[in-house]
């Protein structure tokens, strides 16, 4: 689509949405100074004490407006088949009349930002553009830290590129269609008519009704991950929810690696990581998306393709994250965390104990014996990459970092080892295609339920996940020099309900062996589920472990892992004949090795 189609776009939705009139963002300083007062003159940013953190605000947004909403979220193609069973569906031409009928005179009495912006630096082979379409100020303040706001977008539209064009509305119109005047409130939205709509043929993204996060900041999930997907596919490329980070081993080799790991998992903890080896360096490049695009050498590259965080803050702290910490003493949007008497941002385990004088996210007194939550708990710190303390020199490259190594992880109190490599990619993929988490507080659904979440992408896959695992299958036909692939769990624990494995700077440790491995150094021992490290390979030193502590982090419980099997059967039958044959293959290889061990162990 040219700019003069853009222009045209641009002047439809206003003609649907009615705003009282439009601006276009350009990404400049001034601009986003002028938003920033213009959102603390509307209440909906608090400004912290400047002398604790400067240049950073406070969002407290409505109750009911708190999440991603994944009930919310379609993926509306032609047809339903191509959606597939792990997403929600609704016919296209169904859900435009639908959506139509919301957006109509959504706007009225607002002002309709138009936001030209990049996903990964502007001009980088690796970037795609983006236009949002938005009635939130605090979407424009939040999309100039999360992706590169600029007219230089226009140009490279006005040049030929293509771009994908997103609406937003936070569907509270300050004119009501019988033509009264509605007063507006901080944080304008409506919870009970939320659409996160994405239509994979036309790449288009609608959405309505929500202010919040991953539902209104359209750069991020829903077109790094949703149309991201959908697009890799079509061209030959991956759009993952991965960490990308650069490890520098104490001999000074440089090595790549992205790590998927369904949310609230650690991805950004990880991704900021302070190793606690001597000699090892561990430099961010992103902590969320990643794409990854094969070179002409047959190299996978991978970029970020954001230009911030927006970090969970419960739980961060100087001890789980201090980088990230650090990172955020200032230019920093906090949303829905609380606030202390001198103007600074609190929530739970920020500190040990909480300090007097709080005020929670929901703008109420607290105490400690309140006994709500101070913070929401998906409550968010938002800064840009370059605040970041652990930032990679090179995170900017255009043509991005060449990938050695892939990691799939998640949360499980047992059955999944500390670190394994996998056998194959198409043994990678598998162990790709069967993540699983226990939820937390933060993610939807009971806490401690076991989560099937592939690839971490069950809630941003923009197709069929079946189609999605032959698309990562196929990448082994195609000459590739493929990265690595390892399974790891920070999160095992012991019978009294213990973790095993201290975690954070002490990750180091499994990702040496990983290094090692890459390195030719570690021949790991074979187990029917992948490579563990031998004896002495994973560095223990200085770390308290005990030996009975080890043994249990790497057990493979065969009778615990038939029902594994036995899971993962049920969880492929939804897919139908899509499934590749290739993930069959490895769920009976995976099962026949499991036999033949227990076997040998009956012997023994
Ligand atoms: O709840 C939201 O809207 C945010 S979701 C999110 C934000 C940043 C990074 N990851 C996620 C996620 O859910 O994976
Ligand atoms: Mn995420």
């Amino acid at each position: 689509m040219s700019l003069s189609q853009l222009k045209e776009w641009v002047a439809d939705v206003a003609a649907l949405t009615k705003p009282d009139r439009i601006q276009w963002c350009d990404g400049s300083g001034n601009e986003q100074e002028a938003i920033k007062n213009l959102l603390v003159r509307k209440g909906t940013l608090i400004p912290l004490n400047p002398e604790l953190r400067p240049n950073s605000f406070l969002a407290r947004t409505n109750p009911k407006d708190v999440a991603r909403v994944e009930e919310r979220t379609f993926i509306c193609s032609e047809s339903e088949a191509d959606a597939g069973p792990t997403n929600n569906w609704m016919e296209p031409s169904v859900m435009r009349v639908m959506l139509r009928e919301h957006f109509h005179g959504s706007m009225r009495g607002r002002t309709m930002y138009v936001i030209p912006f990049s996903m990964g630096v502007v001009g980088s082979p690796l970037a795609r553009y983006g236009v949002e379409i938005t009635d939130s100020p605090y979407v424009v303040a939040s999309m100039h830290i999360m992706t590169r706001v600029s007219s230089k977008v226009l140009v490279e539209i006005e040049k030929g590129a293509d771009w994908v064009p997103a609406v937003h509305s936070v569907g509270m119109p300050l004119i009501s269609r019988q033509g009264n005047v509605v007063e507006d409130v901080a944080w304008p939205c409506n919870p009970e008519n939320v659409y996160v709509v994405h239509y994979p043929e036309t790449k288009e993204i609608w959405s309505y009704g929500s202010g919040y996060g991953g539902n209104s900041l359209l750069g991020k999930k829903a077109m790094s991950l949703r149309i991201g997907s959908v697009l890799g596919k079509e061209e030959g490329w991956l759009a993952e929810h991965m960490l990308l980070v650069r490890l520098t081993s104490p001999e000074k080799k440089q090595y790549h690696v992205a790590a998927a790991f369904p949310s609230a998992c650690g991805k950004t903890n990880l991704a900021m990581l302070q190793p606690s080896l001597p000699g090892w360096k561990a430099e961010t490049l992103g902590d969320d998306i990643v794409w990854i695009k094969p070179d002409a050498e047959g190299k996978l590259r991978a970029i970020n393709p954001e230009n911030g965080l927006f970090g969970v803050a419960p739980g961060t702290s100087m001890s789980t994250n201090s980088a990230a910490i650090e990172s955020m003493r200032k230019d920093t949007i906090f949303t829905n965390v609380a606030l202390t008497s001198d103007g600074d941002v609190w929530w739970e385990g920020l500190t040990k104990k909480a300090p007097e004088g709080l005020t929670d996210w929901l703008g109420n007194v607290w105490t400690e014996e309140t006994g709500t939550q101070a913070a929401h708990p998906n409550s968010r710190f938002c800064f840009p990459m370059s605040n970041t303390t652990t930032l990679c020199s090179d995170w900017e490259k255009p043509e991005g970092v060449v990938l050695d190594a892939i990691l799939f992880g998640g949360r499980r109190a047992n059955n999944v080892p500390l670190v394994l490599e996998s056998y194959s990619w198409q043994h990678g993929v598998f162990l790709g295609a069967t993540i699983s988490s226990e939820q937390t507080a933060a993610a939807e659904g009971p806490v401690g339920k076991l989560r099937r979440d592939p690839f971490a992408m069950l809630p941003f896959c923009g197709y069929n996940m079946a189609d999605y695992f032959g698309h990562w299958l196929s990448m082994a036909d195609k000459n590739l020099q493929l990265p690595r692939i390892f399974q790891v769990n920070w999160f095992r624990k012991d019978v009294d309900g213990k973790f095993l494995w201290p975690g954070f700077s002490e990750n180091i440790r499994p990702l040496a062996w990983v290094v090692s491995r890459l390195e030719g150094k570690a021949e790991g021992v074979q187990t029917p589920i992948g490579v563990i490290p031998a004896e002495g390979e994973l560095d223990l030193a200085g770390l308290e472990i005990t030996d009975s502590q080890l043994e249990q982090l790497f057990d493979v419980d065969f009778e615990a892992w038939s029902y594994e099997v036995q899971g993962t059967a049920k969880f492929f039958e939804q897919f139908g004949d899509k499934l590749p044959a290739q993930l069959a293959i490895e769920l009976l290889q995976l099962e026949a090795r499991l036999k033949n061990a227990q076997g040998a162990a009956v012997r023994a």
